[in-house]
């Protein structure tokens, strides 16, 4: 056995069984060892940024992480966009990197680079074994490390959301083609961690006190379980709850208790915040502006609040953190007596509070045919026909920026029980390859890209990969032909209106990109809608006929 087959043996007895893969002449070996180990799945991405996004999209469905195989420096490079996403999103990826034979190195061959280095930037854990007997073992902790931040076991993690880490192996290729000992068996992901009985009894304190409080929840914490404990706390006590603007997993839809995400720009966080006395991180991080503007405060939690860090990270049992404390402040409110209508929403703070579950003029539910006025497409009107035609059980992956930003939670909430899948780190092009990912770990589900235009471009090969394994992924490409959102933040930096110049770099016509003839020639089939009875009628026959299919919605200006 050679050392490539030896990590690829080691995967396997550790739960990993999928392979995102763009390899080169320095992973022939693992490459070769495919064909005699079928259990492990190859998905070939014809760029590394796929292969990480499927990887993250993969284990924020199964909680289980998938293997990476990327081509020396540029490779891992061209892959860490989606890396840091995924590391945003705390999600378990294991990256197998090939390097080149440790006598080739000093001659600094044309891909000789640091690959060290960048691994570091997006990794929790990083390592070249140096012998063949480290090879086994060092893979067995390569994916124990990206199980790291917590989970008892892979069955667990699946139901509850993921809360892992990214780990990278450099393979030297003398290592891979070399006899190597036999592979490591499975070693054991260390087990969460559980919130100090002091500490649940101090939230509940503040829950339970006459001062306004607010949750924010994040990981596992919004899984249904979670939500219909916060919804419990919110029964008994009136605790608002709030969640990231794009979580790596939501739990939404009829009978799940809705949660407000925290608007993307400051001033809708502080209408939501104000008049909260005591923010309590319950796995989540204290929120901040994803930008710095000039005169404004990064921190978005209002002068007069206080933050409680009471689950301080998703390395803690958040689903049994929000348990324990709706057990010592709503012991008389049951998970059953919980409805979606008692939402955990921030409907009792007045200004900004808006509970989603709640929010008027939305069509009803799927299954009831909303009111189709057949109107040219445009922000305000597209997420209300897909909220209200989304079949049960879909995982929506939502990169839809500003175009879905206000109105795709409310225009969901009371859409068939679905998960969404945001955009952790902000670096677009997530989209498209999660979506792939997310179809390889749940054959069984319909996945829904509601994707961008301008962010769709970054890794739109991804679409070959869903024609290639034809997963069930109907994608919608948001065609707003522009950075639509980089207008606006010209504006708020300071940069005044845009001229000529400064408009040509937000502008993506001139040509117009036909999305459809692309994604013809990646091999998924294409429609193009205009109007909303167009899109219902393409949404609808895309969902009814398995394997991917694409739809350009044409965005008029609101
Ligand atoms: C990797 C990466 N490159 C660049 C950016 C900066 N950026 C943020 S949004 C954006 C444009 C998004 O355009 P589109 O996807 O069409 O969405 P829209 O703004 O039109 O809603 C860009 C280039 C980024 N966030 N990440």
């Amino acid at each position: 056995m050679n050392g490539a087959e030896t990590v690829l043996r080691t995967l396997l007895n550790n739960g990993v069984d999928v392979c995102f893969a763009n390899p080169g002449t320095s992973e022939m070996q693992f490459v070769a060892a495919l064909d005699r180990h079928p259990a492990m799945r190859g998905v070939l991405c014809l760029f590394e940024g796929v292969a990480t996004g499927a990887a993250d999209g993969y284990a924020r469905m199964t909680g289980r992480p998938a293997a990476t195989l990327l081509h020396l420096g540029p490779g891992l490079a061209n892959g860490l966009a989606n890396l840091h996403n995924a590391r945003r999103a705390r999600t378990p990826v294991v990256n197998v990197v090939g390097d080149h034979a440790r006598s080739h190195k000093p001659l600094d061959s044309p891909l000789e680079s640091d690959i060290d280095a960048a691994a570091t930037t997006v990794s929790h854990w990083v390592r070249r074994p140096i012998t063949s007997a480290d090879i086994g073992p060092d893979t067995a902790a390569a994916v124990a490390a990206a199980l790291s931040a917590g989970g008892p076991d892979v069955a667990d993690r699946s139901r509850t959301g993921t809360s892992g880490a990214i780990s990278t192996l450099i393979m030297a290729a003398d290592l891979s083609w070399g006899e190597s000992t036999p592979p490591a068996p499975r070693l054991p992901a260390p087990p969460l961690r559980s919130v100090a009985p002091a500490d649940v009894e101090a939230a509940a304190a503040l829950v339970a006190g006459p001062e306004p409080v607010a949750l924010l929840i994040d990981g596992a914490g919004l899984s249904e379980r979670g939500l219909r404990a916060a919804a419990r706390i919110r029964k008994a006590t009136g605790t608002a709850a709030f969640c990231p603007t794009w979580p790596a997993r939501l739990r939404r839809g009829t009978g799940v208790p809705a949660i407000q995400p925290l608007g993307y720009r400051a001033e809708a966080v502080n209408q939501q915040l104000a008049g909260i006395k005591h923010l309590i991180l319950v796995g989540a991080r204290e929120p901040v502006a994803s930008f710095a503007y000039p005169g404004r405060p990064g921190l978005l939690t209002p002068p007069g609040t206080r933050v409680h860090r009471f689950v301080p990270d998703a390395g803690f049992d958040v689903v049994g953190a929000l348990m324990e404390l709706a057990e010592v402040v709503a012991p008389d409110v049951v998970e059953s007596d919980v409805l979606a209508s008692d939402g955990v929403g921030a409907d009792a703070l007045g200004a900004g509070g808006v509970e989603l579950g709640a929010v008027a003029g939305l069509p009803a539910a799927q299954g009831a045919s909303p009111s189709l006025v057949n109107e040219p497409l445009c922000t305000g009107n597209w997420a209300r026909f897909i909220g209200s035609l989304l079949p049960e059980e879909a995982i929506v992956v939502d990169e839809s920026i500003t175009e879905g930003m206000n109105t795709l939670a409310p225009a969901t909430a009371d859409s068939a029980p679905h998960d969404v899948l945001g955009l952790t780190g902000l670096a677009i092009g997530q989209g498209i390859p999660v979506a792939a990912g997310a179809a390889i770990a749940c054959p069984e589900r319909p996945v829904v890209c509601l994707q961008a235009d301008g962010s769709a471009l970054y890794t739109i090969s991804g679409l070959w990969t869903q024609a290639r394994e034809n997963l069930d992924v109907t994608t919608v490409i948001l065609n707003n032909r522009s950075y639509a959102i980089l207008r606006a933040e010209l504006d708020r930096v300071g940069g005044n209106q845009a001229g000529p110049a400064a408009s040509a770099l937000f502008d993506l016509s001139r040509p117009d990109i036909d999305f459809t003839a692309v994604a013809t020639g990646m091999g998924v089939p294409a429609t193009r809608a205009t109007s909303t009875t167009e899109l219902a009628e393409q949404f609808t026959a895309a969902l009814a006929t398995p394997g991917p299919h694409l739809i350009e919605a044409i965005l008029q200006p609101s």
